[in-house]
């Protein structure tokens, strides 16, 4: 019988007996950040609670948080539960300000990590037949080497592309019979719109299967256009650097929702002002535990993404709890006319409408006004104003419906706006406010 899943013990867990193994880590780990890193022990001190106190899962919601700030405290090495030596890599996510966040890795993080990134490829349907083309960037960031681990792990071979040359990328994929990429969604709608121009067919000249897309938010009308201009299955990937890097959240076959480890990650989520848990089903931060970590275990951390969960079972069968796609950062939230608005929102009225390229840009302007740049297909361009009159004019109402602000919309040709290799910058403010 074919073999479905890659961990079966793990992933199947009942859902009890999940709950009593995150017990037991969470216990474990309490215990030693609270005995080697004098942050936490401080922390746990000013709210008076100690290790012991943790009996249940319950309890541990009166457990300190962990926020961006905590890791700069004693930076760079204040978190770290083990001596340096123990750590054999480091990477970095660079913030909005200052100095990046540092996250350490001992040779079994790595593997656990890796583990994970495996578990959750074979879980989509990749094997050690597959080929996967790894076009986020190599170095310090956690996209590519974190996910070049855990595929090798599977036995995929990898292709180490790196992010840009779009050229390139093409050739490659064309050469080696590429099966399966890993690069930000928005550098995929780039790729997929210079293959399309090139008149290459996919399935035929390209010979994709699946898109592994994630380091930034995207909109369900998103997956739907790259699954479309290039026949493949996309499967939406989550992660943090704090986290340990990609795969911490991954999709199913089932595509609705993404699986957080839980044997591997404790899973929150809670009202970004007051910090309690959210009522079931209710948008709230995601907050996480690492479990298995072990140079530098991080509790309670405040990722600043909003999501949900989605409790019903998954038709996988996988035990695993799922949460909704994220739908950004509370930090990428902007206010226009008093409007709370997130680039999704925008993204994902624009990839549903016909006519519409891959490329977009929001610029914030003067007093409050807001403008959105929009690539749309060649063919617009034939000299037929009242169609392009007409496509601006569906484009801003279905903005307007969306967001509840009319915002001023350019319609400019593919290519006029700078594309992303990496995480796209969307949103461009120079308010005067
Ligand atoms: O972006 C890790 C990663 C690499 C994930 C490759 C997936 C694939 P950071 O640079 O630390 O790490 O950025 C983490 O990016 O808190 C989210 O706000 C956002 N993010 C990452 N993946 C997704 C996703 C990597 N699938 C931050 N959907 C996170 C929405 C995402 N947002």
């Amino acid at each position: 019988m074919e073999k479905k899943y890659y961990n079966p013990e793990i992933e199947l867990l009942p859902r009890e007996e999940l709950k009593n193994l995150q017990l037991k880590k969470l216990q474990k780990i309490v215990r030693k950040v609270y005995n080697k890193v004098p942050h936490y022990r401080k922390k746990f001190k000013e709210l008076g609670i100690k290790p012991e106190d943790l009996k249940s899962l319950e309890d541990f919601k009166n457990f300190p948080f962990t926020t961006k700030d905590d890791l700069f405290v004693d930076y760079p090495f204040g978190l770290l539960a083990e001596p340096l030596e123990k750590a054999v890599r480091l990477h970095t996510s660079s913030g909005t300000t200052g100095k990046p966040k540092a996250i350490f890795f001992s040779k079994k993080d790595i593997w656990a990590q890796a583990k994970l990134i495996a578990r959750a490829l074979f879980m989509s349907g990749a094997t050690s037949q597959d080929i996967l083309q790894n076009s986020m960037t190599y170095g310090l960031f956690t996209g590519a080497l974190v996910m070049h681990y855990g595929a090798e792990l599977l036995g995929i071979l990898i292709i180490p592309a790196g992010p840009g040359n779009t050229e390139r990328q093409i050739e490659l994929m064309k050469t080696f019979g590429t099966t399966c990429i890993h690069m930000t969604p928005s550098y995929a709608l780039y790729v997929a719109t210079l293959i399309q121009e090139k008149g290459l067919k996919p399935g035929k000249d390209i010979k994709l299967k699946r898109a592994y897309l994630g380091a930034e938010p995207y909109s369900e009308e998103t997956r739907k256009k790259i699954e479309e201009m290039l026949k493949v299955d996309v499967f939406n990937c989550y992660g943090l650097s704090e986290m340990g890097g990609p795969g911490v959240g991954f999709e199913c076959p089932a595509k609705r929702g993404l699986h957080i480890w839980e044997d591997a990650f404790y899973v929150e989520i809670v009202n970004p002002d007051t910090g309690e848990p959210v009522k079931e089903g209710e948008i709230g931060e995601l907050v996480l535990t690492t479990l298995d970590r072990t140079t530098m275990p991080i509790i309670r951390y405040r990722t600043r993404d909003l999501t949900r969960f989605i409790y019903e079972p998954c038709p996988c069968g996988r035990t695993h709890i799922r949460i909704e796609r994220p739908l950004g950062r509370a930090d990428d939230m902007f206010i226009v006319r008093g409007v709370n608005i997130f680039p999704q929102q925008i993204e994902s009225v624009l990839m549903g409408i016909k006519g519409v390229a891959q490329n977009y840009q929001i610029i914030l302007e003067g007093y409050d006004e807001m403008i959105v740049k929009v690539e749309i297909n060649r063919d617009f361009f034939d000299g037929r104003i009242e169609r392009l009159l007409k496509l601006r004019d569906e484009i801003t109402e279905e903005l307007r419906k969306a967001i509840q602000v009319r915002p001023k919309v350019e319609l400019v040709e593919p290519g006029t706006l700078p594309p992303s290799e990496g995480k796209a910058k969307r949103v461009i403010d120079r308010r005067t406010l």
